[in-house]
Protein backbone atom coordinates (compact mmCIF):
# COMPACT_ATOMS: atom_id res chain seq x y z
CA UNK A 1 0.00 0.00 0.00
CA UNK A 2 1.30 3.26 -0.82
CA UNK A 3 0.24 6.14 0.77
CA UNK A 4 0.47 10.10 -0.25
CA UNK A 5 3.47 10.50 1.50
CA UNK A 6 5.21 8.06 -0.38
CA UNK A 7 4.50 9.50 -4.08
CA UNK A 8 5.28 13.28 -2.84
CA UNK A 9 8.78 11.75 -2.85
CA UNK A 10 8.56 12.55 -6.72
CA UNK A 11 7.31 15.69 -6.68
CA UNK A 12 9.26 17.90 -8.48
CA UNK A 13 11.65 19.91 -7.27
CA UNK A 14 10.30 22.82 -8.42
CA UNK A 15 6.96 22.30 -6.76
CA UNK A 16 8.74 21.32 -3.71
CA UNK A 17 10.31 24.52 -3.51
CA UNK A 18 7.12 26.63 -3.57
CA UNK A 19 5.48 24.26 -1.30
CA UNK A 20 8.22 25.08 1.05
CA UNK A 21 6.87 27.01 4.20
CA UNK A 22 8.65 30.54 5.02
CA UNK A 23 10.97 29.80 8.04
CA UNK A 24 11.76 33.43 8.76
CA UNK A 25 11.79 34.12 12.03
CA UNK A 26 10.78 30.90 13.32
CA UNK A 27 13.09 28.45 14.97
CA UNK A 28 12.70 25.31 13.22
CA UNK A 29 12.96 22.12 15.41
CA UNK A 30 16.10 20.45 14.00
CA UNK A 31 15.52 17.57 17.03
CA UNK A 32 12.72 15.68 18.85
CA UNK A 33 14.33 16.97 22.10
CA UNK A 34 16.86 19.38 21.76
CA UNK A 35 16.24 22.98 20.66
CA UNK A 36 19.89 24.58 21.75
CA UNK A 37 21.17 26.43 18.49
CA UNK A 38 18.62 25.80 16.48
CA UNK A 39 18.87 29.21 14.84
CA UNK A 40 19.14 29.33 11.06
CA UNK A 41 22.24 31.24 11.35
CA UNK A 42 23.64 28.61 12.84
CA UNK A 43 23.18 26.62 9.76
CA UNK A 44 24.39 28.84 7.54
CA UNK A 45 21.36 30.48 7.20
CA UNK A 46 19.97 28.08 3.78
CA UNK A 47 17.48 26.22 2.89
CA UNK A 48 18.36 23.41 1.25
CA UNK A 49 16.39 21.22 -1.06
CA UNK A 50 17.98 17.95 -0.50
CA UNK A 51 17.30 18.73 3.61
CA UNK A 52 13.37 18.99 2.26
CA UNK A 53 13.96 15.66 0.54
CA UNK A 54 15.05 14.31 3.30
CA UNK A 55 12.68 15.52 5.71
CA UNK A 56 10.32 13.90 3.49
CA UNK A 57 12.26 10.94 3.57
CA UNK A 58 12.11 10.67 7.46
CA UNK A 59 8.38 11.12 7.49
CA UNK A 60 8.21 8.40 4.53
CA UNK A 61 10.44 5.79 6.20
CA UNK A 62 8.38 6.21 9.62
CA UNK A 63 4.86 5.17 7.70
CA UNK A 64 6.60 3.17 5.70
CA UNK A 65 7.64 0.84 8.75
CA UNK A 66 4.45 1.28 11.06
CA UNK A 67 2.29 -0.06 7.88
CA UNK A 68 4.73 -2.66 6.13
CA UNK A 69 7.46 -3.40 8.74
CA UNK A 70 5.09 -4.14 12.02
CA UNK A 71 8.12 -6.90 13.57
CA UNK A 72 10.54 -4.11 13.39
CA UNK A 73 8.12 -1.47 13.96
CA UNK A 74 7.72 -3.31 17.23
CA UNK A 75 11.50 -3.13 17.97
CA UNK A 76 11.92 0.72 16.44
CA UNK A 77 9.66 3.45 16.48
CA UNK A 78 9.75 7.00 17.24
CA UNK A 79 9.40 5.85 20.68
CA UNK A 80 13.03 5.15 21.12
CA UNK A 81 15.03 5.86 17.70
CA UNK A 82 17.84 7.84 17.96
CA UNK A 83 18.53 11.26 15.85
CA UNK A 84 21.53 11.91 14.15
CA UNK A 85 21.84 15.78 13.42
CA UNK A 86 24.44 18.32 11.76
CA UNK A 87 27.35 19.33 13.77
CA UNK A 88 26.37 22.99 13.70
CA UNK A 89 23.67 22.14 15.72
CA UNK A 90 24.75 20.56 18.81
CA UNK A 91 24.75 22.46 21.93
CA UNK A 92 28.61 23.36 23.13
CA UNK A 93 28.40 20.54 25.71
CA UNK A 94 27.68 17.80 23.14
CA UNK A 95 30.24 19.07 21.03
CA UNK A 96 32.81 18.63 23.66
CA UNK A 97 31.20 14.93 24.64
CA UNK A 98 32.22 13.87 21.15
CA UNK A 99 35.30 15.19 21.45
CA UNK A 100 36.37 13.75 24.76
CA UNK A 101 34.66 10.23 23.47
CA UNK A 102 37.07 10.40 19.87
CA UNK A 103 39.91 11.26 21.83
CA UNK A 104 39.87 8.45 24.88
CA UNK A 105 39.37 5.89 22.28
CA UNK A 106 42.44 6.96 20.83
CA UNK A 107 43.80 6.58 24.38
CA UNK A 108 42.37 2.89 24.91
CA UNK A 109 44.53 0.03 23.52
CA UNK A 110 43.60 -1.88 20.61
CA UNK A 111 41.60 -5.22 20.14
CA UNK A 112 43.65 -6.41 17.50
CA UNK A 113 46.19 -8.57 17.61
CA UNK A 114 49.82 -7.59 16.34
CA UNK A 115 49.57 -10.17 13.56
CA UNK A 116 46.55 -8.92 12.19
CA UNK A 117 47.64 -5.40 12.98
CA UNK A 118 51.67 -4.78 13.73
CA UNK A 119 51.15 -0.68 13.50
CA UNK A 120 47.32 -0.60 15.73
CA UNK A 121 48.40 1.53 18.58
CA UNK A 122 45.09 2.32 19.97
CA UNK A 123 41.20 1.34 19.89
CA UNK A 124 40.88 3.85 17.16
CA UNK A 125 43.50 2.53 14.87
CA UNK A 126 41.30 -0.67 15.42
CA UNK A 127 38.65 1.21 13.06
CA UNK A 128 41.15 2.55 10.37
CA UNK A 129 43.07 -1.29 10.16
CA UNK A 130 39.63 -3.00 9.63
CA UNK A 131 38.98 -0.37 6.49
CA UNK A 132 42.57 -0.59 5.19
CA UNK A 133 42.02 -4.74 5.58
CA UNK A 134 38.84 -4.49 3.74
CA UNK A 135 39.09 -1.97 1.19
CA UNK A 136 39.09 -4.00 -1.73
CA UNK A 137 35.98 -5.27 -0.96
CA UNK A 138 34.00 -2.38 0.62
CA UNK A 139 34.89 0.42 -2.02
CA UNK A 140 32.79 0.20 -5.84
CA UNK A 141 30.98 -2.95 -4.60
CA UNK A 142 27.46 -3.89 -3.64
CA UNK A 143 28.10 -3.86 0.02
CA UNK A 144 29.66 0.02 -0.10
CA UNK A 145 26.83 1.59 1.16
CA UNK A 146 25.79 -0.85 3.63
CA UNK A 147 29.41 -1.77 4.62
CA UNK A 148 29.84 1.89 5.32
CA UNK A 149 26.32 2.13 7.15
CA UNK A 150 27.32 -0.51 9.65
CA UNK A 151 31.20 0.65 10.03
CA UNK A 152 29.99 4.08 11.13
CA UNK A 153 27.40 3.09 13.55
CA UNK A 154 29.89 0.21 15.07
CA UNK A 155 32.15 3.71 15.67
CA UNK A 156 29.26 5.31 17.37
CA UNK A 157 28.32 2.74 19.05
CA UNK A 158 31.96 2.21 20.52
CA UNK A 159 32.15 5.79 21.71
CA UNK A 160 29.37 5.68 23.48
CA UNK A 161 30.59 1.86 25.39
CA UNK A 162 33.82 2.93 25.62
CA UNK A 163 34.07 5.78 26.14
CA UNK A 164 31.13 7.52 27.31
CA UNK A 165 29.64 9.35 24.75
CA UNK A 166 26.20 9.95 25.60
CA UNK A 167 24.78 10.99 21.84
CA UNK A 168 24.97 10.04 18.37
CA UNK A 169 27.43 10.44 15.55
CA UNK A 170 27.23 13.69 13.79
CA UNK A 171 27.03 14.26 10.18
CA UNK A 172 28.39 17.20 8.16
CA UNK A 173 25.82 18.38 5.93
CA UNK A 174 27.98 18.99 2.66
CA UNK A 175 25.66 21.61 0.52
CA UNK A 176 25.36 23.80 4.01
CA UNK A 177 29.11 24.43 3.89
CA UNK A 178 30.01 23.93 -0.40
CA UNK A 179 31.26 27.69 -0.24
CA UNK A 180 33.48 28.01 2.40
CA UNK A 181 33.88 24.44 4.48
CA UNK A 182 36.19 26.42 7.12
CA UNK A 183 33.30 28.19 7.83
CA UNK A 184 31.14 25.05 9.80
CA UNK A 185 31.65 24.74 12.94
CA UNK A 186 32.76 21.39 12.74
CA UNK A 187 36.08 22.81 10.45
CA UNK A 188 36.40 25.96 12.07
CA UNK A 189 39.38 24.83 14.00
CA UNK A 190 37.61 26.53 17.24
CA UNK A 191 37.50 24.43 20.57
CA UNK A 192 33.78 22.96 19.62
CA UNK A 193 35.25 21.83 16.21
CA UNK A 194 37.06 19.14 15.00
CA UNK A 195 39.75 21.27 14.39
CA UNK A 196 40.26 23.11 10.72
CA UNK A 197 42.77 23.29 8.20
CA UNK A 198 46.60 22.23 8.40
CA UNK A 199 49.24 24.99 8.50
CA UNK A 200 50.74 25.58 4.81
CA UNK A 201 52.47 22.20 3.98
CA UNK A 202 53.41 19.78 1.40
CA UNK A 203 54.06 22.49 -1.07
CA UNK A 204 56.41 20.31 -3.49
CA UNK A 205 53.13 19.27 -5.09
CA UNK A 206 51.01 21.74 -6.92
CA UNK A 207 47.38 19.07 -7.11
CA UNK A 208 46.74 15.61 -6.13
CA UNK A 209 45.25 13.79 -9.13
CA UNK A 210 41.57 11.79 -8.94
CA UNK A 211 42.42 9.05 -9.91
CA UNK A 212 46.03 8.54 -8.45
CA UNK A 213 47.97 7.98 -11.31
CA UNK A 214 49.62 9.91 -14.33
CA UNK A 215 47.20 10.80 -16.13
CA UNK A 216 44.38 11.67 -13.63
CA UNK A 217 41.00 12.95 -14.68
CA UNK A 218 40.60 15.49 -12.27
CA UNK A 219 43.78 18.04 -10.62
CA UNK A 220 43.22 19.39 -7.43
CA UNK A 221 45.20 22.55 -6.68
CA UNK A 222 46.95 22.61 -4.04
CA UNK A 223 45.03 25.03 -0.76
CA UNK A 224 46.32 27.05 1.59
CA UNK A 225 46.94 23.92 4.07
CA UNK A 226 48.53 20.79 3.46
CA UNK A 227 50.86 20.71 6.37
CA UNK A 228 49.45 19.66 10.17
CA UNK A 229 46.54 20.42 12.20
CA UNK A 230 48.33 22.57 14.16
CA UNK A 231 45.11 24.39 16.16
CA UNK A 232 42.12 22.99 17.70
CA UNK A 233 40.70 19.78 19.67
CA UNK A 234 42.76 17.76 17.38
CA UNK A 235 46.17 19.24 16.80
CA UNK A 236 47.82 16.46 18.44
CA UNK A 237 45.95 13.72 16.48
CA UNK A 238 47.74 10.29 16.34
CA UNK A 239 47.91 9.03 12.61
CA UNK A 240 49.70 5.48 13.04
CA UNK A 241 49.07 3.28 9.77
CA UNK A 242 48.95 3.58 5.88
CA UNK A 243 49.11 5.38 3.57
CA UNK A 244 48.61 2.90 0.94
CA UNK A 245 47.32 4.38 -1.99
CA UNK A 246 48.46 7.99 -1.76
CA UNK A 247 49.00 10.65 -4.35
CA UNK A 248 51.09 12.72 -1.53
CA UNK A 249 54.76 12.38 -1.75
CA UNK A 250 55.74 14.39 1.30
CA UNK A 251 54.14 11.67 3.66
CA UNK A 252 56.69 8.55 4.41
CA UNK A 253 55.94 5.82 3.41
CA UNK A 254 54.09 2.71 5.15
CA UNK A 255 57.10 -0.06 6.57
CA UNK A 256 54.40 -2.04 4.58
CA UNK A 257 54.39 -1.79 1.26
CA UNK A 258 54.24 -4.96 -0.48
CA UNK A 259 50.39 -5.25 -1.84
CA UNK A 260 50.74 -9.20 -1.29
CA UNK A 261 51.54 -8.82 2.60
CA UNK A 262 48.22 -9.17 4.05
CA UNK A 263 49.26 -6.36 6.62
CA UNK A 264 50.07 -4.12 3.69
CA UNK A 265 49.70 0.07 5.09
CA UNK A 266 49.24 -1.65 8.58
CA UNK A 267 53.02 -1.04 9.68
CA UNK A 268 53.81 1.78 12.48
CA UNK A 269 54.22 4.88 10.82
CA UNK A 270 53.92 7.60 13.76
CA UNK A 271 52.96 11.13 11.69
CA UNK A 272 50.68 14.47 12.31
CA UNK A 273 47.35 14.86 11.03
CA UNK A 274 47.25 17.22 8.18
CA UNK A 275 44.42 18.79 5.99
CA UNK A 276 44.18 20.89 2.98
CA UNK A 277 40.98 22.13 3.07
CA UNK A 278 39.19 22.89 -0.74
CA UNK A 279 36.26 24.99 -1.04
CA UNK A 280 37.75 24.37 -4.90
CA UNK A 281 36.12 20.74 -4.95
CA UNK A 282 33.21 21.43 -2.40
CA UNK A 283 32.42 24.32 -4.16
CA UNK A 284 31.60 22.00 -7.47
CA UNK A 285 30.80 18.63 -6.65
CA UNK A 286 29.26 19.22 -2.91
CA UNK A 287 26.23 21.93 -3.59
CA UNK A 288 22.99 21.46 -3.24
CA UNK A 289 22.44 21.11 -7.03
CA UNK A 290 24.54 18.26 -7.22
CA UNK A 291 23.25 16.38 -3.78
CA UNK A 292 19.50 16.77 -5.44
CA UNK A 293 20.49 15.84 -8.94
CA UNK A 294 22.25 12.43 -7.14
CA UNK A 295 18.67 12.33 -4.83
CA UNK A 296 16.86 11.92 -8.26
CA UNK A 297 18.82 9.08 -9.00
CA UNK A 298 15.60 6.93 -10.94
CA UNK A 299 17.63 3.58 -9.93
CA UNK A 300 20.47 2.60 -7.69
CA UNK A 301 22.82 1.96 -10.43
CA UNK A 302 22.46 5.45 -11.36
CA UNK A 303 22.63 6.40 -7.47
CA UNK A 304 25.83 4.16 -6.71
CA UNK A 305 27.44 5.36 -9.91
CA UNK A 306 26.47 9.01 -9.68
CA UNK A 307 27.55 9.33 -5.79
CA UNK A 308 31.62 7.55 -6.31
CA UNK A 309 31.96 9.98 -9.70
CA UNK A 310 30.20 8.08 -12.94
CA UNK A 311 29.86 5.28 -15.16
CA UNK A 312 33.52 6.25 -16.37
CA UNK A 313 34.60 7.32 -13.01
CA UNK A 314 35.89 11.04 -12.94
CA UNK A 315 35.72 11.31 -16.50
CA UNK A 316 33.74 14.55 -17.97
CA UNK A 317 34.90 16.42 -14.84
CA UNK A 318 32.81 14.90 -12.66
CA UNK A 319 33.90 13.75 -9.12
CA UNK A 320 30.71 12.66 -6.91
CA UNK A 321 29.83 13.38 -3.56
CA UNK A 322 32.02 10.41 -1.83
CA UNK A 323 34.99 11.28 -3.46
CA UNK A 324 34.64 14.78 -3.21
CA UNK A 325 33.81 14.83 1.04
CA UNK A 326 36.85 13.16 1.27
CA UNK A 327 39.04 15.61 -0.69
CA UNK A 328 36.92 18.48 0.82
CA UNK A 329 39.68 17.93 3.72
CA UNK A 330 42.28 15.89 1.41
CA UNK A 331 45.59 15.77 3.52
CA UNK A 332 46.99 12.60 4.95
CA UNK A 333 45.10 10.03 5.75
CA UNK A 334 41.89 11.65 4.47
CA UNK A 335 43.16 11.46 1.11
CA UNK A 336 44.15 7.95 1.18
CA UNK A 337 40.88 6.01 0.28
CA UNK A 338 42.22 2.70 2.25
CA UNK A 339 43.44 5.31 5.15
CA UNK A 340 40.89 7.68 5.11
CA UNK A 341 38.81 6.95 8.77
CA UNK A 342 42.18 7.75 10.03
CA UNK A 343 40.98 11.34 10.43
CA UNK A 344 38.00 11.41 12.83
CA UNK A 345 36.07 13.97 9.91
CA UNK A 346 35.59 10.44 8.07
CA UNK A 347 32.31 9.54 10.03
CA UNK A 348 31.06 13.20 9.45
CA UNK A 349 31.52 12.48 5.76
CA UNK A 350 30.38 9.10 5.95
CA UNK A 351 27.24 9.73 8.27
CA UNK A 352 26.28 12.68 5.30
CA UNK A 353 26.54 9.32 2.33
CA UNK A 354 24.39 7.38 5.18
CA UNK A 355 22.01 10.22 4.36
CA UNK A 356 22.02 10.58 1.21
CA UNK A 357 21.28 6.54 0.99
CA UNK A 358 18.58 6.91 3.54
CA UNK A 359 17.07 9.69 1.66
CA UNK A 360 17.25 8.42 -1.50
CA UNK A 361 15.97 5.13 -0.19
CA UNK A 362 12.91 6.58 1.84
CA UNK A 363 12.12 8.87 -1.27
CA UNK A 364 9.96 5.20 -2.16
CA UNK A 365 11.00 2.75 0.51
CA UNK A 366 8.95 0.02 -0.54
CA UNK A 367 11.20 0.03 -4.02
CA UNK A 368 13.94 0.95 -2.71
CA UNK A 369 15.10 -0.25 0.67
CA UNK A 370 16.59 -3.64 -0.57
CA UNK A 371 17.84 -1.77 -4.11
CA UNK A 372 21.42 -2.97 -4.37
CA UNK A 373 24.13 -2.70 -7.73
CA UNK A 374 27.58 -3.81 -7.62
CA UNK A 375 30.00 -6.54 -7.10
CA UNK A 376 31.88 -8.31 -4.87
CA UNK A 377 35.37 -7.13 -5.98
CA UNK A 378 36.40 -3.03 -6.27
CA UNK A 379 35.91 -1.78 -9.68
CA UNK A 380 35.54 -5.54 -10.99
CA UNK A 381 32.32 -5.58 -13.15
CA UNK A 382 33.09 -9.72 -13.65
CA UNK A 383 33.65 -10.14 -9.96
CA UNK A 384 30.59 -12.04 -8.39
CA UNK A 385 27.39 -9.33 -7.81
CA UNK A 386 26.90 -8.65 -4.11
CA UNK A 387 23.94 -10.19 -2.38
CA UNK A 388 21.69 -9.41 0.36
CA UNK A 389 22.52 -12.34 1.78
CA UNK A 390 26.46 -11.96 2.09
CA UNK A 391 28.04 -11.66 5.33
CA UNK A 392 29.77 -9.21 6.59
CA UNK A 393 32.80 -8.40 9.12
CA UNK A 394 34.40 -5.29 10.99
CA UNK A 395 37.50 -7.22 11.82
CA UNK A 396 38.60 -6.55 15.83
CA UNK A 397 36.66 -3.14 15.46
CA UNK A 398 33.58 -4.27 16.49
CA UNK A 399 32.37 -7.63 17.28
CA UNK A 400 30.36 -10.20 15.32
CA UNK A 401 29.01 -10.37 11.68
CA UNK A 402 25.64 -9.18 10.15
CA UNK A 403 24.61 -9.75 5.92
CA UNK A 404 24.53 -6.63 3.29
CA UNK A 405 20.61 -7.03 3.72
CA UNK A 406 20.75 -6.45 7.89
CA UNK A 407 22.04 -2.83 6.63
CA UNK A 408 19.90 -1.56 4.23
CA UNK A 409 17.37 0.09 6.65
CA UNK A 410 18.46 2.14 9.76
CA UNK A 411 15.38 0.79 11.49
CA UNK A 412 16.06 -2.84 11.26
CA UNK A 413 18.98 -5.48 11.75
CA UNK A 414 21.03 -3.89 14.61
CA UNK A 415 19.78 -0.63 13.85
CA UNK A 416 17.46 1.94 15.37
CA UNK A 417 18.50 5.85 14.19
CA UNK A 418 16.88 8.49 11.99
CA UNK A 419 18.53 11.40 10.16
CA UNK A 420 17.16 15.08 11.40
CU1 LIG B 1 35.64 3.52 2.96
Amino acid sequence: MRTALFAAGWLAPATLASAMPSLEGVSPALSFDKRQDTSLNVLGGKILLADVYAGIAGINQQIYQATQKPDQWKKCNPLNISVRREWATFSTSEKKNYITAVKCLSKLPPKSPKSYCPGCQNRYDDFVGTHIKQTFSIHNTGNFLAWHRWFTWAYEQTLRNECGYKGQQPYYNWPRWADDPSKSPALDGSDTSMSGNGVLGCTNQTYYGIPTNAEPKIKVPHGTGGGCVASGPFKDWPVNLGPVFTDLTCTPPNPITNFTDPNVGLGYNPRCLKRDISPWVSSQWSTDEQVVKLLNSPDIKTFWYDMQGGENAFTNNFMGVHTAGHFTIGGDPGSDFFTSPGDPWFYFHHAQIDRAWWTWQNLNPSDRTNAIYGTTFIANPSAPESKLTDSMNLGYAYPGTITVGDAMTTMGGPFCYTYI
